[in-house]
């Protein structure tokens, strides 16, 4: 299986699971292998685009919090949006490097609807640094009333020590119903697709060696994924048409899926989920890396589905979804699976439409973009003005048994300034203590992930990566609700091996550390 999901060097551009690229429904592996045509940029016919912006929001240091904001600007007469692209950007007009500032997700809201798939208001749009564009196919709407009430809520991550400030922009295409476009489009609904389905801040871990052959697909290969009821599935609420949809999914991530089951139904050859003959291949959304290191930064575009996409969903159907992670090489923590899928009432649509049941869905999957230049920064050369090698450094004398992390430095230990290391011995262990930090500003939260010895490479994008042997993390130290861990200290597992381990903070990449074992 991992075979078929290898990188293929094609120029510049690393593709991932080539497989579905030509026959993207699925599960069977095609040989062919081609990159994904980038959609056009135009507006649709009779759409105009609208330029948005959402701020100033004045970034404090290190932050990474969850927030919401109301009353966001939005078209000024009712009609119909066609498309929508998410972008960040300083007063200046430039976009912050991702290694700097960034969108870790924006989610768009209307509070005058409710949800499809959850007891929120209903989420129509969303985006993370990936920044794909939510895109209807020609003659396609989302209907806009000028008493619809947008909500935003994000989740803005500064990697440094430094303030900064930013606008969320958002462009909309938009049909004003009253325009002859206007008369005559079918509106589309959003269906908020989601592993983690309802949570504020809906994600888990995908452990690096967990899965089949360094892939990982979540929440099919997880142990007790949820406790309840599943919270990857919807059942369809009406006879409806599948138009349009795309994935989202943090570094490291492969692919989301969508599935449909309809019981005691059979899916065609080729078609169904591998082991569930009454379940199909509806689209895969392909994370297409630039980045020259493979699956591992924000240097990515996800595929979405083309223009003539039609597929049939039947009343009491249900929609599932997937999303698969590399495992090959690191940890990815705090990991997502969003799928936004955008639906019209059956008796509206005319033409083609597959019925999954008795036609394998497949699909030419295209991109909204390329590379983004703020991507450019991938980080891993050599950088021994800014890190020493721990693994060349003496121990501390004396034995440690708490590492204080204050403004952005682990007391002991930090591979900026460190001349020896703090140790302990084996069958101890040592506790980070966050206290000083996570009251500040937004709320400061540091993680100690482990990465690979020496990791004293430059910052980037792509590194430092949870790659190390032994994996541990703290989760986000702070007490502050999600995404924090609910706790500022952890204590280093008490079973390591004797060593050198080295890690980072996640959340403040260019936060290195380390500590040794040593004999009892
Ligand atoms: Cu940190």
């Amino acid at each position: 299986m991992r075979k078929s999901f290898k990188f293929v060097n094609l120029g510049l551009v690393s593709l991932l699971a080539a497989s579905s690229l030509v026959a993207l429904s699925g599960p069977v592996a095609a040989k062919q292998v081609a990159a994904p045509k980038i959609t056009s940029n135009a507006p649709a016919p009779g759409a105009k685009r609208l330029h948005f912006k959402v701020g100033p929001f004045e970034i404090l240091p290190g932050q990474n919090s969850i927030d919401f904001t109301r009353g966001i600007p939005q078209p000024k007469v009712d009609g119909f949006v066609t498309a929508i692209r998410p972008d960040l950007r300083r007063a200046d007009g430039t976009i912050p490097a991702v290694d700097v500032i960034h969108l870790h997700h924006g989610v768009w809201l209307n509070v005058s609807n409710k949800d499809a798939t959850a007891s929120t208001p209903e989420r129509f749009f969303a985006a993370g640094e990936e920044k794909t564009a939510a895109i209807l196919p020609d003659g396609f709407g989302y209907p806009y009333k000028t008493t619809d009430r947008w909500l935003f809520n994000y989740m803005l991550h500064n990697l440094l020590a430094k303030k900064d400030v930013v606008w969320v922009t958002y462009d909309v295409d938009f049909i004003p119903a009253s325009s002859k476009a206007g008369k005559s489009i079918i509106p589309a609904r959003p269906i908020w697709m989601d592993i983690q389905n309802g949570g504020v801040y809906p994600v888990f871990d995908a452990h690096k060696g967990a899965g089949t052959d360094g892939v990982f697909t979540y929440p099919d290969q997880a142990v007790n994924p949820y406790p309840g009821k599943a919270l990857n599935e919807w059942t369809v609420d009406r006879e409806m048409v599948l138009v349009a949809a795309g994935g989202h999914l943090h570094p490291g991530g492969l692919y989301n899926d969508l599935w449909l089951k309809r019981d005691g139904a059979t899916v065609p050859k080729g078609g169904a989920k591998p082991g569930s003959p009454d379940t199909a291949h509806l689209f895969r959304s392909n994370a297409v890396y630039y980045e020259p290191a493979g699956a591992v930064s924000w240097d990515v575009a996800m595929t979405v589905t083309p223009q003539n996409y039609r597929v049939d969903l039947k009343k009491g159907d249900v929609l599932q979804t997937t999303v698969s992670y590399d495992t090959a090489e690191a940890s990815w923590y705090e990991s997502m699976g969003i799928m936004v899928i955008w639906a019209a009432d059956a008796g509206d649509v005319k033409g083609r439409v597959t019925d999954p049941f008795k036609k394998v869905v497949r699909t030419k999957a295209v991109l909204t973009h390329g590379h983004l230049a703020e991507n450019n920064n991938h980080g891993g050369k050599p950088a021994p003005k800014d890190f020493v090698n721990a693994l060349k450094l003496p121990n501390q004398v004396e034995q440690v048994t708490n590492i204080q992390i204050e403004n952005f430095v682990y007391a002991r230990g930090d591979l900026t300034v460190a001349d020896s290391v703090p140790t302990v011995k084996q069958g101890q262990s040592i506790t980070f203590d966050n206290s000083i930090d996570a009251p500040l500003a937004n709320g400061i939260w540091h993680t100690i992930t482990a990465c690979k010895a020496p990791c004293n490479r430059s910052t980037g994008v792509a590194y430092p990566r949870a790659n190390a042997d032994v994996q541990f993390d703290s989760g986000e130290l702070g007490k502050a609700g999600p995404p924090t861990a609910n706790r500022l200290t952890w204590s280093t597992p008490s079973d390591l091996d004797t060593g050198t381990y080295t890690y980072f903070c996640r959340i403040h990449p260019s936060m290195r550390g380390a500590f040794r074992v040593v004999a009892q």
